[in-house]
């Protein structure tokens, strides 16, 4: 096999939402990864040698190349595809970078607040400013569910992200999105429906 022909190899988790997002776009793009089951926890050495931040997705071009974190890997691989995931024109291009923006944006607040409790002990955890995070993430899903019935019926980043989040919201927090944002809950269900092969991507338990 020569070097152009290998696949490159995506270091994921089956729970990461912007795994998740990552290994999505690469099926839409139809662009083969091999995957790479990661525990960002432990900081192996192989994931850190991708990535000096420790954080995946991290992926690793078959010339040893490295590309990080999920926006840069799906732009990597909207170029490669000849632009599959994010519409050229300017107002494709606002709405589609826009949805991404926001849903990686409530993403990265609940995070937060995930990682406030699997990492800090009781004591030391400050409610205020997880409070603070989980209004930035509420906000940002009343936003996203109003956006719902103006997306573009073919999935590009913006879905992907949005997916990604939704899909993770359920694994971490369940039947949340179901009850508070009952819009968001039923287009991931339509998203499944249409687009099998990427819901197999969505995140899952550990
Ligand atoms: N902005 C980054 C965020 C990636 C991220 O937060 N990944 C999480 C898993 S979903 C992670 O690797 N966490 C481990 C850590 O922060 O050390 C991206 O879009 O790729």
């Amino acid at each position: 096999m020569t070097a152009a022909s290998q696949p490159m190899r995506l270091f994921y988790s089956a729970p990461s939402p912007f795994a998740a997002k990552a290994r999505m776009a690469a099926a839409l793009c139809g662009i083969a990864l091999e995957t790479v089951a990661t525990d960002t926890t432990q900081e192996p050495a192989d994931l850190l040698a991708a990535n000096p931040l420790g954080k995946i997705p991290a992926l690793v071009l078959a010339t040893g190349e490295t590309v990080y974190d999920s926006r840069v890997i799906c732009d990597y691989l909207d170029r490669l595809s000849g632009h599959r995931l994010v519409p050229q024109d300017m107002d494709g291009w606002l709405a589609a970078k826009k949805l991404e923006a926001v849903a990686d944006g409530v993403t990265d607040a609940l995070i937060l607040t995930v990682y406030e409790v699997r990492y800090r002990p009781e004591d030391k955890r400050h409610q205020p400013w997880v409070d603070k995070q989980t209004r930035k993430a509420e906000r940002g899903l009343a936003l996203l569910a109003s956006m719902v019935p103006t997306l573009a019926p073919t999935p590009g980043i913006g879905h992907l992200a949005l997916a990604g989040l939704i899909g993770w919201m359920d694994v971490r927090f369940p039947g949340r999105i179901a009850a508070d944002h009952p819009a968001l809950a039923a287009w991931l269900e339509t998203f499944k429906a249409e687009n099998p092969a990427l819901a197999e991507a969505l995140p899952k338990a550990a």
